[in-house]
Order: C-alpha cells, then structure tokens, then sequence
C-alpha cells in the first residue's frame, strides 16, 4: 500500500468562487507534489458511485446532488504521511469546525459545501484516484 500519496478532490462551490487555483497553491505550498490532475463534471450517477459508501444516509442525496453540480478537481498527491498531512491541510468537515488557516476553515461553507475532499486512508485514497484516473494517467 502506497502511505506517500492520497486522493483529493475540489468540490463544486470552491470551483464556483474560482477558489480552486488558490486551494492548489496552498495544497503546494504545504509540501505536496502534484502526481495527477483533472477537472471533470460528474453525473449524478457518478457521484453516487463515488460516494457509494454513504449510501443509506439523511445526507447522500443532498451530497451526491452537490457533488454532481458543477465541475470538480481530482487531484492525486505525494509527500510523507499523506493521507494525514492532507487531512491536517483542511481541517474539520463542518468548515465552523474546522481551525483557523485550514482550506475548509478559509473556503468552506457548510458541512455539505465544504470545499474539498480528501480520502481517509491509503486503502480508500487508492480506490478513489481509481475512480478518476487509469493507472498511465498518474505520474511515477
Ligand atoms: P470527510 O470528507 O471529512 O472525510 P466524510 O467522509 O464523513 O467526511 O463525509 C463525506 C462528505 O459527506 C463530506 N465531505 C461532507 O461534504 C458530507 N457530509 C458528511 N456529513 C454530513 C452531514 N451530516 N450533512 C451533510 N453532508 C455531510
């Protein structure tokens, strides 16, 4: 299992606010290189796809009808401790939670337009840029 790279993903309002050049600077800044990179509009089908896993819940359908808006940025990121540096990077789900100088805490709006994505282990990061990218599309 790859523990140096993670899947991230600028959801629709941040591409909206044309916040998503400024969100890549920071992710940058931080240390991350850029392994893959793709803006895409998901369907709704797509979007339930890729949030399969929380299907069944009060939110899915506020959250896949979100996702599936607009256009989002898939990234794919290297740097040590990924999943966990990136995760540090944009704080708290609910962006009211989240602290001072994280991308949610500066770009996030509610709990459902929070900004960003960021997987929450190797196993799911992996599974994610799967979603979104063929094997020769990411960098070695
Ligand atoms: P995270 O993205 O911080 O790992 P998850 O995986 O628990 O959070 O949730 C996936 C996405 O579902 C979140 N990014 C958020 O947009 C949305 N979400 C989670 N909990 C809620 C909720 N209670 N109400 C609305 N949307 C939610």
């Amino acid at each position: 299992m790859d523990t140096n790279r993670t899947f991230a993903l600028i959801k629709p309002d941040a591409v909206r606010n044309n916040y998503h050049g400024e969100i890549i600077l920071r992710i940058i800044q931080a240390g991350f290189t850029l392994k893959a990179m793709r803006m895409v509009k998901l369907s709704k089908f797509d979007a339930e796809r890729f949030y399969a896993v929380h299907k069944g819940k009060e939110f899915f359908d506020r959250l896949t009808t979100f996702i599936s808006s607009g256009p989002v940025v898939a990234l794919v990121l290297e740097k040590s401790n990924a999943v966990a540096d990136y995760r540090a990077l944009i704080g708290s789900t609910n962006p009211h939670d989240a602290a001072e100088g994280t991308i949610r805490n500066l770009f996030g709006e509610t709990i459902t337009q929070n900004a960003v994505h960021g997987a929450d282990s190797d196993e799911n990061a992996q599974k994610e840029w799967s979603f979104f990218f063929a094997q020769k599309d990411i960098l070695d």
